[in-house]
């Protein structure tokens, strides 16, 4: 088993030819330069690297010590299984080391001495990365191969699981499914779940040991016997969905379910002769980097890929930090033989594999402008002609690097007339319109910050603009914050949360915009940068009101008190905005002595146009 193994895994990379470098020096032409190529790690012996468990507890034999016997001399029950021994144990490590001179080494559950209770363990692989199946999974069985088992596996780290294949001497009794052969598998269902009788059979326990799951014959629906066309392989897991997660896991998970009967009906006198004994599990794979990284490495107790193309993390599944350009991207297979590397990129920089169009840095911030003219220099006579046509011409792409000197485009739709200007070159000039829309085209790859990865052409103006701008961003290349957010300083332009929200206080402020440090708009009487607090002398009712009364200068009197600054309570007897007027009536006889209380109304008016005077 493992000579035949090794043999594959030494020429499978061989056999497949492509995607093994990640970059080749190119020294032809004037300057050499760096190209670079979808690539993906070699496979390997997956079995090193498992976290494994084992389930129930108290599965594994040998504690306490007993006996069993085997379906070939089942009257001669003196093996023995005792943890306690090194030489008769048989723990779960056996199933993962390297057998010398051909000595079978396994673990082993216990006798299945519960009859009829069913015989049941779980054996959990584990990588904490997520690999691809490159070779068929081998489970070798020693004293028969069961009769029902279920092989699972998790895409999540354990917390899904999902069947992989049913195993059973009878798919109907045992699944009530159908039994169905690997090789009549065809392109339409080489992803299908199925029950197979083929590893299940009684053959005597020394004859077939091995249960697989069958990579090899799925992968030759597409490749061809032997493997041979492995290109198109690849070209399918790129175009049928779902086709490369399905030889993608995380864990894998072999549930025993009914051990080996040696081809008759459970004998319930000699129970010693029924259990699991898995002597190597055999899984090859490679790790998953999403085709950035041509090595894997065993680090800080997991896989980790060696990430190219400036991405980054387990998998190579994001950018790089201030690399987000661009929407990370997984490498394509396409096209063959060398592939897209789909790199991540910094600000300014575009990928020489996907050249659609040149553009500018985004500008800094502070010079974006309205109306601004936009200078194309230097422009190739073809160009002009062929801005008339809907489509980027072909003859633009493969064009030589056109140098524009470009400022930002007009942030809201404007239509541009053009015309030739004396030196050859074009000036677009603003006019107001807005039937931009018909003449935008889709494009693939752009410069937008990570925050989209669409843009438009257009035609118009001979630009590039990113079109359904993310994360409350908006402009060419999503630099730009919404109306109602603002820029957060201190983290770059590619950050997912650089637009912060403005916040405003919907009371305290005329609309929800601020400024670039995230101040609003305040209405009158109200200050703070979100607008949510009051300046002196005013008091917050649904806003910042002006204050009726206050312990200063707007005193209630005649003992009445000042309500939340708006309304002075008064006593009995006393009326007016500060209780400054006696009430007349038969009860209060002082009314007429009016003229304290006139003396203090006159006084309060002055101090009111005062106020009013200071506070408007
Ligand atoms: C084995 O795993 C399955 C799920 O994959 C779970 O339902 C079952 O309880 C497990 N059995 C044991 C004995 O842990
Ligand atoms: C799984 O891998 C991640 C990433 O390398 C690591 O941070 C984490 O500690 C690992 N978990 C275990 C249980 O090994
Ligand atoms: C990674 O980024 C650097 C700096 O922008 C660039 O020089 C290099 O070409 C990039 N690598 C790839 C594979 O694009
Ligand atoms: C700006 O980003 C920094 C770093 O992420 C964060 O600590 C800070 O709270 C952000 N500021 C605002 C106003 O969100
Ligand atoms: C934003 O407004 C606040 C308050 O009006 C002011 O102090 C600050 O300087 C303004 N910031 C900018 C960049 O204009
Ligand atoms: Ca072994």
């Amino acid at each position: 088993m493992l000579p035949l193994a090794a043999f594959l895994v030494h020429c499978f990379p061989l056999a497949l030819g492509h995607y093994d470098i990640c970059k080749s020096w190119v020294t032809s032409g004037d300057s050499p330069s760096w190209e670079y190529h979808a690539c993906q790690p070699k496979p390997m012996f997956m079995k090193g690297y498992a976290m494994v468990k084992v389930e129930p507890p108290g599965i594994t034999c040998g504690d306490p010590a007993e006996y069993f016997c085997t379906h070939e001399n089942p009257y001669l029950c003196s093996d023995e299984c005792d943890a306690a021994n090194r030489d008769l144990a048989h723990p779960p490590r056996l199933m993962f080391d390297k057998e010398e001179d051909g000595l079978a080494t396994y673990w082993q559950s216990v006798t299945w001495k519960r009859y009829p209770e069913p015989l049941i363990a779980n054996i959990t692989l584990s990588w904490n990365k997520s690999i691809e199946l490159t070779d068929d999974i081998v489970v070798t069985f020693e004293y028969g191969r069961p009769t029902m088992m279920v092989l699972e596996k998790s895409l999540d780290h354990g917390k899904t699981w999902h069947p992989y294949q049913f195993y059973a001497d009878d798919c109907m009794e045992a699944f009530g499914m159908m039994s169905n052969k690997i090789r009549e598998l065809t392109t339409d269902n080489a992803k299908r779940v199925q029950c197979t009788e083929e590893y299940s059979r009684w053959a005597g326990s020394k004859k077939e040991k091995n249960v697989r799951f069958d990579v090899r014959e799925r992968f030759a629906i597409f490749a061809g016997p032997d493997l041979r066309k492995m290109e198109n392989l690849y070209m399918a897991m790129e175009r049928v969905k779902g086709l490369k997660e399905f030889f993608t896991l995380t864990d894998l998970r072999i549930r025993l379910l009914r051990p080996a009967l040696g081809g008759t009906y459970v004998q319930r006198d000699n129970l010693k002769k029924y259990f699991y004994a898995i002597s190597n599990i055999e899984v090859i794979a490679r790790c998953k980097c999403n085709l950035h990284a041509s090595s894997c490495n065993f680090r800080d107790g997991s896989l980790q890929c060696e990430c190219e193309h400036n991405t980054t993390g387990q998998d190579c599944g994001r950018c790089k930090k201030n690399f987000h350009t661009k929407f990370w991207r997984a490498g394509s297979y396409n096209p063959a033989p060398r592939g897209s590397p789909n790199s991540c990129t910094q600000a300014g920089t575009i990928l020489d594999t996907n050249p659609i169009l040149r553009i500018s840095d985004p500008p800094p911030m502070k010079e974006v402008k309205e109306n601004t003219a936009i200078q194309v220099s230097t422009i190739p006579p073809v160009l002009e002609t062929k801005l008339q046509h809907r489509e980027i011409p072909e003859k633009i792409r493969a064009a030589p690097p056109i140098h524009k000197e470009l400022t930002l485009t007009p942030s809201s739709g404007r239509k541009h007339s053009k015309k030739a200007s004396p030196k050859g070159s074009i000036i677009l000039e603003s006019t107001p319109a807005i039937v931009m829309e018909s003449s935008v085209k889709i494009l693939k790859s752009c410069e937008c910050l990570g925050h989209s990865n669409r843009c438009s052409y257009i035609e118009q103006l001979n630009v590039v603009t990113c079109v359904s701008c993310k994360h409350n961003t908006r402009g060419k290349h999503c630099e730009q914050c919404r109306l109602g957010y603002y820029r957060n300083v201190s983290v770059g332009l590619d950050d997912k949360n650089v637009c912060v929200e403005c916040d405003c206080n919907q009371m305290g402020s005329w609309h929800d915009r601020c400024n670039e440090t995230g101040y609003c708009e305040c209405k009158s009487g109200t200050t703070g940068p979100k607008c949510d607090e009051c300046l002196p002398g005013h008091h917050w009712i649904e806003g910042c009101k002006p204050n009726m009364c206050d312990e200063e200068l707007l005193i209630c009197q005649n003992g009445g008190t000042c309500h939340y600054g708006q309304k002075c309570i008064c006593p009995p007897g006393f009326k007016g905005a500060l209780c400054q007027h006696a009430k007349c009536d038969s009860n209060h006889r002082n009314c007429d002595s009016a003229s304290n209380a006139l003396v203090a109304s006159a006084l309060v008016l002055i101090c009111t146009l005062m106020l009013s005077v200071v506070y408007i």
